[in-house]
């Protein structure tokens, strides 16, 4: 979307905040939604980071003003500090480990009872990359809520061709039978390391639908439906809760308990004006 485009249309903030256990890859959600970027050994977060982001829809442009927050337990208390007049919630967790679906359901309930009454929430399952299914097709579309546009085929199909071209078992079982032993072996640990899926597109989908939660599986790594969740989103708010933008652009920083060393992309809250801006929209 252009920047002539974008000026005309009227915008709006939307409140946005991120719950789930720690390392299922909420900042690296956001890091690839607003930088288009990933880092392999991201750092837990301390305390919570604040970003921000344009999306741009057809008929207005949505300033995401994001609260990432750390997933440590020692950090759960702070939690409604920033899902408090929140719009919307991402609710992360890691399809390859069971117990950070069972803390997601656990942050919903809490949204549910906590947080404002018409917030929108998305059940997100991250790491899809992982799973030698890349939980493609439709498993990997929304579901629930409101108007939710998401898991556009082109990107999806893409992506899971990369996924899957990191190794062909076909391929790979012939060479393996034709040479050593120690090859085959190789070959299904890769196998076994691509499928380190726990836990099933079905089981996370269904229960997205009884909570009517929006419901998608993503990869911080390889972008897969990342754009899709933000814009299903901004797609989903409904046009009364919506507020005037501040007119801040894209920027991030992080609040830190305990003094912990600054890393590069944290600033102080109070000092916005540091952030870099960003103009359009990762969607
Ligand atoms: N393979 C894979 N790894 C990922 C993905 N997303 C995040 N990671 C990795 O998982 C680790 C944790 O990611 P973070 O983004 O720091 O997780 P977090 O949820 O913000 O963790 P806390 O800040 O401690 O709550 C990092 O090493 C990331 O590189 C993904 O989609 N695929
Ligand atoms: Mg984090």
């Amino acid at each position: 979307m252009s920047d002539s485009a974008n000026a005309s249309k009227p915008s709006s903030s939307v409140k946005l905040v991120l719950l789930g256990e720690a390392a299922v890859g909420k900042s690296s959600l956001v890091l690839r939604f607003v930088n288009n970027d990933f880092q392999e050994n991201k750092e837990p977060t301390i305390g919570a980071a604040f970003l921000t982001q344009k999306c741009s829809l057809p008929t207005r442009t949505i300033k995401f003003e994001i609260w990432d927050t750390a997933g440590q337990e020692r950090f759960a208390s702070l939690a409604p500090m920033y899902y408090r007049n929140a719009q919307a919630a991402l609710v992360v967790y890691d399809i390859t480990k069971p117990s950070s679906l069972t803390k997601a359901k656990h942050w919903v309930a809490e949204l549910q009872r906590q947080a404002s009454p018409g917030i929108v929430i998305a059940l997100v399952g991250n790491k899809s990359d992982l799973a030698s299914d890349n939980g493609n097709g439709n498993e990997s579309n929304s579901s629930g809520g409101s108007g939710g546009n998401p898991g556009e085929p082109g990107p999806d199909a893409e992506t899971t061709g990369d996924a899957i071209s990191a190794g062909q078992d076909g391929e790979g079982n012939n060479d393996a039978i034709e040479g050593s032993g120690e090859n085959a072996e190789e070959e299904s640990d890769e196998a076994a390391a691509r499928d380190a899926r726990k836990v099933s597109t079905r089981e996370a989908r269904t229960y997205a639908e009884e909570e009517s939660l929006l419901f998608f599986e993503t990869s911080a790594k390889t972008g897969t439906n990342v754009t899709e969740v933000f814009t299903a989103i901004a797609n989903a708010i409904p046009e009364s809760s919506l507020k005037g933008g501040r007119g801040a652009g894209a920027g991030t920083g992080q609040t830190g308990l305990g003094g912990r060393a600054a890393e590069d992309s944290r600033v102080n809250l109070g000092d916005r004006a540091t952030a870099t801006a960003k103009e359009g929209c990762a969607c």
